[in-house]
């Protein structure tokens, strides 16, 4: 009931920017600067490009040959170039770039040139190990700036890296490495996670058994003694780094050079290796980081996402250090060891940028206004959510706990699309739920399954309608999945999200449309999370579906057929929980199994999720002529 009433609410609840937002913002009148934008795209997007460094200047600012994109044709750069270099040589060689904080409160503070150093070292080591330009890395690390630092040393030299979630297990793992078929693998001994030791070194292990690709495994030792390594496959990466010089030029590289494959789940069981580039990628990421936060050189910007996933990589990583920011990563849970640890953070360094999640506020709200009440949170000036709706509620107790008058930048993306496309900037009013408007450059619109723009208020598909600078420019090998979302609905991007516009043509987004998950922000595809089911010996067949969930948004439950002779007992659903946890990771374990004698599905045999979704929410199945049975 309260739901409900808060969802009748929300349109009418409106939140202007503060006098001081505004006239603080680098984009203080946004119809102004969007009109302009979308009448000229290109000028606007090689406006962004020309506040960074090329090497070569671009000829063609965009190649469209539907649904191939190029962009900045012609030119060359270096993003880890624009995001160290270009700082070092100005006064912001001693700024501070990265302050990292473990899970048991140790502390590394980076300046641009310990940085800069560090990756120069990382990126000889990487040419020593025989890691040429193209190359593909795998860098499977916890949240330490081990990550950051290989990341960057790869795109400096021009290999590809592809991160790798450390909460991910050995199959995925391995699945992943595969499809790279990667050199290298950059890994740790541990992790920590609530107190707990997550032991990494094992699970790489087992995955390299079967990845011929791999000819060396490096290893962050933060144990000591750590554990054995057998060379010459197996090397220390303090021993890796001791003796390399800091200096190493950059590679000047093609704008359309690959910067990163990062693999994220789709409607099938194979997750998609999402290929981004050099010279885009940078734009979009620098133009957003600038606009959407305001980012301005004493900030201190705190994002806690984990470089594991899309945002890690734009808003930890990339948008950020091009911008020249002071960026603060934590290791760990928000509320570990208490229910204060983001806000003990916020006042410890002072943050005025925090970019955080909606399950993320969900959870912290669960434990009460007395804990962000306990620290100091004046330093605070724009707020950012990211990775799913994000409730009114939450939004409200966000807005009203950090002191009323920030605004929370409510962005939506996608890892396909690279940066942030659907958000307001700070200068413009806030409805709580909405993402509110397409960034600067972007036009988007809400239309149905044909193409045609819809009517205020009428539920249909997100679509982007003009390429952009960051958006994907393939599926690693696999250029016909990538047309999909050209092709699906014609001349467009499809995003594969449900949403409706409002009269005023702010965006609010409702979930997806297919078959993927979002449970505490992570990326799902329920077909994955079905086939690690199915390959427990007791089952026979299962379906997945996401159900609403108060805190992560959405949980996993599965309905599964048992093999003939099997026998539903407790122990058993822990032994197949087990085995999802062993196949995919402990992110992709059902929350709820239930057994089931039958599955709805088509007469060619496809499961029909929607129709099981609709029965578990007590809700009309709609359209069911073509159920078998
Ligand atoms: C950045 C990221 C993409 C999907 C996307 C949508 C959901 C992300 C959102 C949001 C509503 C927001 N999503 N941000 N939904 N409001 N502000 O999350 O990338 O992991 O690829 O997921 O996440 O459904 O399609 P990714």
């Amino acid at each position: 009931m309260a739901d409900n009433i808060d969802t009748l609410l929300k349109e009418s609840r409106v939140y202007r920017p503060t006098p001081k937002t505004v006239s603080a913002a680098h984009i203080q009148d946004y119809e102004t600067a969007y009109k302009q934008s979308i009448a000229d795209p290109e000028a606007f997007w090689s406006g962004m490009a020309e506040e960074l460094e090329w090497f070569t200047p671009w000829k063609t600012v965009l190649e469209w040959n539907y649904p191939w994109a190029k962009w900045f044709v012609g030119a060359t750069c270096n993003i880890a170039y624009n995001c160290l270099d270009r700082h070092v040589a100005t006064w912001r060689k001693n700024k501070v770039a990265l302050i990292w904080v473990g899970e048991n409160d140790q502390e590394r503070i980076f300046t641009y040139a310990e940085l800069h150093r560090q990756v120069n070292r990382c990126a000889n080591a990487l040419k020593k190990l025989g890691i040429q330009k193209g190359d593909r890395v795998t860098i499977y690390l916890p949240k330490i700036p081990e990550q950051v630092v290989a990341m960057l040393a790869c795109a400096r030299i021009g290999a590809i890296h592809s991160v790798v979630y450390s909460g991910f297990s050995a199959p995925a793992l391995s699945s992943r490495i595969n499809d790279a078929e990667a050199k290298l693998v950059i890994t740790a001994d541990v992790g920590f996670d609530r107190g707990k030791i997550i032991n990494l070194k094992p699970v790489v292990d087992e995955a390299v058994k079967s990845c011929a690709t791999v000819e060396h495994v490096v290893v962050v030792r933060r144990q000591t003694p750590g554990p054995a390594l057998s060379a010459p496959k197996e090397i220390d990466w303090h021993d890796w780094l001791r003796h390399e010089t800091p200096h190493c030029a950059a590679e000047p590289l093609d704008a359309e050079a690959p910067l990163y494959i990062l693999y994220t789940s789709g409607t099938t069981g194979k997750p998609k290796g999402v290929v981004h580039v050099h010279g885009g990628y940078m734009v979009g990421t620098y133009a957003t980081t600038k606009y959407v936060f305001d980012l301005k050189d004493d900030d201190v910007y705190f994002c806690v996402a984990d470089p594991g996933w899309v945002t890690g990589h734009s808003y930890i990583v990339y948008g950020p250090l091009l911008n020249g920011a002071t960026i603060l990563t934590a290791e760990g849970k928000p509320d570990y060891p208490t229910p204060g640890r983001w806000w003990d953070l916020i006042e410890r360094y002072g943050v005025s940028i925090f970019y955080t999640t909606p399950t993320a506020i969900r959870l912290l709200m669960r434990y009460g206004e007395d804990w962000p009440k306990k620290s100091d949170l004046s330093t605070l000036r724009i707020l950012g959510s990211v990775g799913e709706p994000i409730n009114p509620e939450a939004w409200e107790w966000f807005h009203r706990v950090t002191g009323g008058d920030k605004p929370i930048m409510d962005t939506w993306w996608q890892t396909e699309t690279g940066s942030i496309l659907i958000t307001p900037l700070p200068s413009v009013p806030l409805k709580p739920g909405s993402a509110t408007r397409p960034f600067l450059g972007i036009e988007a619109d809400v239309v149905d399954r044909q193409g045609n723009s819809l009517p205020p208020n009428a539920g249909g598909f997100a679509v982007i309608k003009k390429p952009w600078p960051s958006m994907m420019r393939t599926i690693y090998k696999d250029p016909d999945r990538y047309k999909v979302y050209w092709t699906t609905i014609p001349n467009c991007y499809t995003a594969g999200d449900v949403c409706h516009k409002d009269a005023d043509g702010y965006m609010w987004f409702m979930g997806r449309a297919d078959d993927v998950i979002k449970v505490a922000g992570n990326r799902l595809g329920t077909a994955e999370v079905e086939s690690a089911l199915v390959s427990h010996q007791a089952v026979a067949e299962a379906a997945v579906i996401g159900k609403p969930h108060k805190t992560v948004g959405e949980s996993i439950k599965a309905f599964v057929i048992l093999k003939q002779g099997e026998k539903e007992t407790p122990e058993l659903i822990h032994s197949i929980k087990e085995q999802v946890k062993h196949e995919l990771g402990k992110i992709a374990v059902p929350a709820e199994i239930d057994i089931v004698t039958s599955l709805p599905k088509t007469r060619s045999g496809k499961i029909m999720r929607r129709v099981l979704k609709a029965k578990e929410l007590g809700q009309d199945p709609g359209d069911i002529s073509t159920i078998e049975e």
